[in-house]
């Protein structure tokens, strides 16, 4: 049956897949971070995690993020954004960024970004949101949320690459901390 839980739940495996372990299903991804989607169930069910492709199907539609992408033929998804497998490159276009983006953190790493910028760390990319609501939710995951302004549009004139994903998230390799805005 197919309850709110089964998608959560699979939401988080094919975060877990395709943004950061597909070996634990004994996967690679492509080098735009493509799965096969037969092979990718069928390595699901042979390691124990049940899937198919009409709850794979729900989860990519309903997601409240839109986390997941089909290949245009279908037979294909990766994550739009969040990777840490390295050598995943997403191809995707630079894109003029609007004046202001934002980063949603926590007060424990305030001091750490201010010395030295917002840092990729595990992930391929920093990811900046494009409104303060959003930010604060991505913040909110850590505790209570810090939000930070980024003068996106200086750190383009400085030649700063911008790309935007299929999900509306911002990424780019690292923030220098004199773009930055910290709260009063
Ligand atoms: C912090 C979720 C100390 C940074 C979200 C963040 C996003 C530093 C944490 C996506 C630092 C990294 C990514 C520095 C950055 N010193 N701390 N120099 N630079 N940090 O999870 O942006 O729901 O890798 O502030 O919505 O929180 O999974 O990045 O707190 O879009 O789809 O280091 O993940 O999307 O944490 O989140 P993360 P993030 P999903």
């Amino acid at each position: 049956m197919k309850t709110d839980q089964t998608l959560i739940s699979t939401s988080k495996f094919l975060s877990l897949i395709l943004r950061h372990q597909p070996e634990a299903i004994g996967m690679t991804l492509d080098a735009e971070g493509w799965l096969d989607i037969n092979a990718l169930i069928a390595a699901a069910n042979e390691r124990g995690t049940r899937l198919t492709l009409e709850v794979l199907h729900e989860v990519v539609a309903t997601n409240d993020k839109k986390r997941f992408a089909l290949s245009d033929d279908g037979l294909r998804i990766r994550a739009s954004q969040g990777h840490s497998v390295a050598g995943v490159d997403l191809k995707l276009e630079e894109q003029n960024p609007p004046e202001s983006l934002y980063h949603g953190t926590v007060a424990a790493f305030v001091e750490s970004i201010r010395a030295s910028g917002l840092k990729k760390r595990s992930r391929n990319h920093v990811h900046l949101s494009a409104d303060e609501a959003t930010a604060t939710k991505v913040g909110s995951r850590r505790g209570k949320p810090v939000i930070l302004r980024i003068d996106a549009g200086a750190m383009h004139q400085d030649r700063h690459q911008f790309y935007l994903s299929a999900n509306g998230v911002w990424l780019v390799d690292a923030v220098p901390t004199n773009y930055l805005t910290f709260p009063r």
